[in-house]
């Protein structure tokens, strides 16, 4: 009993420091390197301090941007409008918002040069490109003192360790979605996407990673295979799923399933969402062969313009009241701990649907399936090439 006590006095007092500790000091966690592990199954780890404590610390020197401009270059239906007017009308800065609709369209944007944008959003494998190439601003962490907002599953990755050049943004899966109103079984593999009733009824993301990656995963190989004849027969398996796909879109796939044009389909888990939160009876499986997990994140250019801006949006947006708008609205998964707690009291309704759906929180069977893309090198090419030949036919 007296051992008890002095081991929970103890865990007070290392609690106390934890919560006293500068928060703009960097992640000191080892990289992760491992499987995934996160855990999205119960309620959202607590963060290490109150969701309230959201403004910057008093001992973090924030330095006041002088730019009045923020060119922020995202995935389209992504980024609120209500957080880009808050930004201006707390900061003085004006943001526009190009988009695009892949990871590819962006680096190739960037590799282009001069492309005058202070905020990029790259998922995982295209951090690890940039970084590569030399296309990132570091990034001062101690400038981000609401850094400490984030879970920790989702800092340190290993496409950045130590958080030199990305903040995370969101996260999700790329899985199936149906509908089963209009989809005469419950589909389990992918396989049942090639299935003749499905003809002209498909709605595919034009995503020339994820796309490839589940037929690969469907023929039992790696899905960031860089081997010429795998990818040969990926391309021969998609081209006979072609007679099933009526569109590729990446920016509103959701909005095909909700008119019943598409009944099923390889979305974005925050598409999935958007569809389900309008009709509760699309679902969206994590197939038996496997399907698709990625980190956005927030990054800086090289040569940003307005990098003083962009470091003082990477802050703001990771506000908790700030960070919910983006899962109200575009509901991907939310890597923002303080956020969600801050939810979970502020829109209980919001944070039940959030909780309930395998999109949003998917539970432990199907994230032990999902696998990332990786970056794979000059193997890139092949996948380009295959894209391009496939979507030609
Ligand atoms: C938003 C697309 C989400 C990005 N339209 C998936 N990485």
């Amino acid at each position: 009993m007296k051992l008890y006590r002095i081991v929970s006095l103890l865990a007070l007092l290392v609690l106390l420091l934890s919560a006293c500790a500068s928060p703009a000091a960097a992640p000191t966690e080892v990289p992760t390197t491992g499987p995934v592990t996160v855990q999205t199954s119960g309620p959202i780890t607590a963060p290490t301090q109150p969701a309230t404590t959201s403004e910057p610390q008093p001992t973090a020197t924030l330095v006041k941007p002088t730019s009045t401009v923020l060119n922020l270059y995202g995935w389209s239906d992504y980024v609120p409008q209500q957080l880009l007017d808050d930004f201006t009308a707390k900061m003085g800065i004006k943001v526009n918002y190009d988009t695009y609709s892949s990871n590819e369209e962006m680096l190739a944007k960037l590799q282009a040069g001069a492309s005058g944008y202070d905020l990029v959003i790259p998922s995982d494998y295209t951090v690890t490109i940039t970084i590569k190439q030399g296309m990132l601003e570091p990034i001062d962490l101690t400038q981000i003192p609401n850094f400490v907002n984030l879970d920790k599953q989702f800092t340190n990755r290993e496409y950045d360790p130590g958080n030199k050049y990305s903040i995370p943004y969101q996260w999700g899966t790329t899985a199936l979605v149906y509908n089963p109103a209009k989809v005469p079984f419950v589909p389990k593999s992918w396989l049942d996407l090639w299935d003749p009733r499905f003809k002209g009824h498909l709605v595919m993301l034009d995503d020339e990673r994820e796309v490839p990656g589940m037929a690969l995963q469907v023929l039992g190989f790696d899905k960031n295979s860089t081997d010429p004849a795998q990818l040969e027969q990926a391309k021969q398996k998609l081209i006979a799923l072609k007679p099933n796909i009526l569109l590729f879109n990446s920016d509103d796939p959701e909005t095909s399933l909700l008119t019943g044009e598409t009944w099923a389909g390889l979305v974005y888990n925050g598409n999935a969402a958007l569809a389900h939160k309008e009709n509760p009876d699309i679902a969206y499986i994590c197939p038996t062969e496997g399907c698709g997990l990625w980190f956005d994140n927030l990054a800086i250019p090289a040569g940003a313009p307005h990098a003083d801006a962009a470091l003082a949006f990477l802050n703001f947006m990771l506000k908790p009241q700030e960070s919910i708008l983006i899962t109200t609205e575009f509901p991907y998964s939310n890597p923002n701990a303080a956020a969600l707690e801050y939810l979970k009291t502020s829109d209980p309704t919001t944070y039940a649907a959030y909780m309930a759906f395998s999109g949003t929180n998917p539970p432990p069977d199907f994230l032990s399936r999902a696998v990332p893309v990786k970056d794979v090198g000059t193997a890139t090419q092949l996948y380009d090439q295959l894209w391009t030949d496939f979507k030609g036919q």
